[in-house]
């Protein structure tokens, strides 16, 4: 049983780039993630319009290899626009591209090659995740395409989505529209939609640098991920196996879609006075996330527990909270 991940755009690419190394060390080689070749092949599609980052994602190696048919790229970047990534450029599906001259769209492509994982998955297909950021073009337009085509190709299989919100003082004069647009396309079609928002996700890791709890030099985008990957870890790997349709469970009505996922080092608790849940809430409590939340509209939380491992991920705990 597998799950196949979906990563679009620039952000996404980029947060599979931090995520795979997580899963594999969680799951070196595990049928749930990677298919077994010479060196494990993540299940993982990579798709942006331009190529540069999506070819040096797929060219690492690190005790595992992406599969070079599971790479979809275009000629150019979709200019943070997101009518430009969700068309393409093709005024019809059959029209050449007036961006890249192809005849084929992207989003077709993307699906082929999701196809060949899907069909190469062990025992079935468990569901899909997918990440892009709402504020690019490719990300919001065709990530947005995307879930369409999914939705419609796989429409039993659970759809998540990670997508992350640009910073809200901005660099593109569009990303306010890109935003709204793939939100509500979000909210229509995919399952379960785990929200990151790259100003909270900057605030944290700045912190986390001047505590010195960081395992990054500077902030910067990677450690960004770093955070996502740390957030999801707990969550894709129970001790059986990664079943999205699980994490989906938490949900108390099939339109609340919206979460968010936190995660915290927690010190053991000293048992005479406190509680497990009480460390895992104090843990909690001192990120930055939550403290700008407050707990008023939180409908229903996962929480996931996990022991001492010497590894750089361990021990974490991470809560998910829906908010309406
Ligand atoms: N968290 C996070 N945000 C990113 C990353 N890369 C870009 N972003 C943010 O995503 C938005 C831009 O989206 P990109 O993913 O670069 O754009 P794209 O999807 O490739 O779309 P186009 O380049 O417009 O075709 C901006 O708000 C960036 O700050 C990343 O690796 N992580
Ligand atoms: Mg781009």
């Amino acid at each position: 049983m597998s799950t196949v991940f979906l990563h679009v755009g620039q952000a996404g690419c980029q947060i599979g780039e931090a995520l795979w190394p997580a899963l594999f060390q969680e799951r070196p080689g595990y049928t749930d993630f990677f298919a077994p070749r010479l060196l494990p092949c993540p299940r993982a599609i990579l798709v942006d319009a331009e190529p540069k980052v999506v070819e040096k994602i797929a060219a690492s190696s690190d005790g595992y290899s992406f599969d070079p048919r599971s790479v979809a790229t275009a000629q150019s970047g979709r200019g943070g626009n997101f009518a430009l990534g969700y068309t393409g450029g093709h005024s019809t599906p059959s029209a050449v591209s007036a961006l890249d001259g192809a005849a084929e769209p992207l989003w077709t492509r993307a699906l082929n090659a999701m196809r060949l994982q899907v069909e190469a998955c062990h025992g079935g297909h468990l569901g899909t995740l997918m990440s892009y950021s709402l504020g690019g073009g490719t990300g919001s337009g065709l990530g947005s395409r995307l879930l369409e085509e999914v939705r419609d190709a796989y429409p039993k299989m659970p759809l998540l989505v990670t997508p992350v919100l640009p910073i809200s003082s901005g660099e593109n004069p569009m990303q306010c529209y890109n935003v709204l647009l793939s939100l509500s396309w979000l909210q229509d079609l995919a399952d379960g939609v785990l929200l990151y928002e790259n100003d909270s996700l900057m605030a944290l890791s700045e912190a986390e640098q001047a505590s010195g709890a960081s395992g990054f030099e500077s902030t910067s985008l990677a450690s960004m991920n770093g955070i996502i990957a740390r957030d999801l870890i707990p969550h894709l790997c129970p001790d059986q196996v990664c079943d999205l349709s699980e994490l989906l469970s938490v949900a108390p009505v099939g339109s609340m879609k919206f979460a968010q996922l936190f995660s915290a080092g927690v010190k053991p608790p000293r048992y005479e006075t406190q509680t497990t849940t009480k460390a895992v809430l104090e843990a909690l409590g001192g990120t930055v996330r939550l403290r700008s939340r407050g707990d008023g509209n939180v409908l229903a939380a996962r929480c996931v527990v996990r022991g001492m491992r010497a590894t750089a991920l361990a021990p974490k705990t991470s809560l998910k909270l829906l908010k309406p």
